[in-house]
């Protein structure tokens, strides 16, 4: 671990402009009604970046009337799957295009490794919108044999005027996760990203324009929850809302949502995975695969191996061994080649997550490595590694997002399903193992929308994703991400004279 705690981290000038700062509504970047901006910050040290038009209650407003009339009267509902497929593709392309610029913008904005917004989050974030490009034309409904007769059949009809309200830990792949099979449907959308990060979702707008989207159809308004993002889930005008962010938030959405026109909600929330790590493990993956769980992404990963559960006879060979691979991470300059570990999005979430390794000590883990604030400048924070973690402790039960993890012992299998189980959270798990029969029977125990066995964070944009219990409703990616963006209509019609 190269910078001592009390070091600043020294950052070069971020090789990247930023063209878009407005809000994009009807095909054109506009300031807010109200004239407003807010300022989104470099995590690398906490400067401004640039001031961003600010949406609040009016802009939505507006946002919806255009979006409405793109879904009433304009092109983009009516146009073939195969149409909409081109338009698709050609964003898809653009974003391929200005790959480079989307990951420099990126990393800028949230402060990751740049190598990594490159080939993980740009890359991922094109073949999401190349996979739904290529569903547009394949969404049909059915024939169905009726016991009447009568012959029916069903349309698969896009819900109408789509809300997105989205994080700012992946920020274009949420883009690209929420609008691609929205679009795809043939809805309009109108998206919100997270107040943090909103710089990649408007460079995208203007990707989205040039490749042909009609006017009103995409349309991203920035803003803060509480004002643009609460005016989105109450609005009477919008026909659903997709969330991706925090749980408590999730169930404001959801609230919201019913409490004005009753639209359909698909959420994607919190996590306190589970990574289970047996004692016939292969020592060597499961040291990899635990420190990737929990520090990819500084730990801002909603699906972060947060309770890493190990069993007793491996208990203290890994300890050692993650923590040495823990010290030799690479922290810095995300825009530097070679660093794995970047700042935190922001203030707020570095002070959380440190009240959460105070929180951590205080209940008596034990504080193996890190545990700081790296330098004073930006939002550094060490690689922590808490070990002889108890259940109930705050750091083992709530959901940290942040570089921060929890080594919890465990000895029979019966045990660590219901300890494992023990969550309001549902995301993901990870089982570590050379036993295919106990990965089985584990995989079939654990209560989460995704198991990992022997290989973590593997996702795809081809398969289901989403949470049990508190960690969300519905799953994005794939085929079952469309469901969240269609109707099903019934068509009946009488068999007349019919012989049969
Ligand atoms: O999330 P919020 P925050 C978790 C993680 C993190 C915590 C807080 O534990 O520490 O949430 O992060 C918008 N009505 N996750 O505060 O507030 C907001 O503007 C409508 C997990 O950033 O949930 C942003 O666009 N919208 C997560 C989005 O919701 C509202 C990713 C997410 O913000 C709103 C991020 C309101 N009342 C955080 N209030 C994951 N599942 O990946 C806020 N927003």
């Amino acid at each position: 671990m190269a910078p001592s705690a009390t070091a600043d981290i020294q950052v070069g000038p971020a090789p990247v402009s930023v063209k878009y700062t407005k809000l994009f509504i009807d095909g054109q970047f506009v300031d807010a009604v109200s004239g407003k901006t807010f300022e989104t910050l470099d995590p690398r040290n906490g400067e401004l970046i640039a001031n961003v038009a600010e949406a609040d209650k009016e802009d939505v407003d507006i946002a919806v009337q255009v979006a409405r009339k793109a879904f009433d009267e304009g092109p983009w509902p009516r146009l073939s799957g195969y149409e909409r497929g081109r338009i698709l593709f050609k964003f898809a392309d653009l974003l391929e295009q200005h790959a480079d610029e989307l990951a420099a913008l990126e990393t800028l904005d949230n402060g990751k490794p740049v190598q990594l917004a490159r080939f993980v989050d740009v890359a991922e974030s094109i073949k999401l919108v190349r996979v739904y490009a290529g569903y547009a034309d394949k969404i049909s409904g059915r024939t169905v044999r009726m016991s009447s007769s009568y012959q029916g059949h069903t349309l698969l009809e896009p819900i109408g005027v789509v809300g997105q309200i989205i994080p700012w830990n992946f920020p274009l792949v949420m883009v690209a996760m929420k609008v691609g099979p929205a679009l795809a449907c043939g809805n309009t959308v109108i998206l919100k990203p997270a107040e943090q990060t909103p710089l990649t979702a408007l460079y995208a707008a203007q990707l989205a324009k040039e490749a042909g989207l009609p006017p009103g159809v995409l349309n991203v308004l920035p803003g803060f929850g509480p004002t643009a993002g609460a005016a989105i889930a109450n609005h009477n005008g919008i026909d659903k809302v997709a969330f991706t962010g925090s749980t408590e938030v999730g169930r404001e959405v959801m609230i919201a949502a019913a409490k004005s026109n009753l639209k359909p909600v698909s959420l994607e929330l919190g996590g306190k995975s589970p990574l289970i790590i047996l004692d016939d493990a292969d020592l060597d993956l499961a040291v990899t695969l635990s420190h990737l769980a929990l520090f990819f992404n500084q730990g801002q990963v909603c699906c972060a191996g947060s309770r890493i559960f190990v069993q007793e006879g491996l208990y203290n060979t890994f300890l050692e061994r993650i923590t040495e691979l823990a010290k030799k991470r690479v922290i810095g300059d995300p825009f530097q080649g070679g660093v794995d570990h970047g700042p935190l999005i922001d203030q707020i979430q570095l002070e959380r997550v440190v009240s959460y390794i105070e929180s951590g000590k205080k209940e008596g883990a034990n504080l193996v490595i890190g545990g700081s604030q790296i330098g004073s400048k930006g939002y550094y924070l060490e690689p922590t590694i808490f070990a002889d973690v108890q259940d109930n402790m705050k750091i083992a039960e709530e959901e940290i997002f942040g570089p921060v993890m929890s080594i919890l012992k465990f000895k029979s299998l019966e045990e660590i399903v219901q300890r494992a189980n023990n969550t309001r959270y549902g995301l993901a798990a990870g089982i570590v193992t050379k036993n295919i029969d106990v990965a089985s029977r584990l995989s079939r125990s654990i209560r989460a929308g995704t198991i990992w066995i022997n290989c973590y964070h593997v996702l795809d944009p081809s398969l289901p994703f989403g949470g049990y219990k508190m960690s969300g409703i519905g799953r994005e990616n794939g085929e079952y991400a469309l469901q969240n963006y269609l109707q099903v209509k019934a068509v009946v019609s009488p068999l007349v004279d019919s012989p049969w």
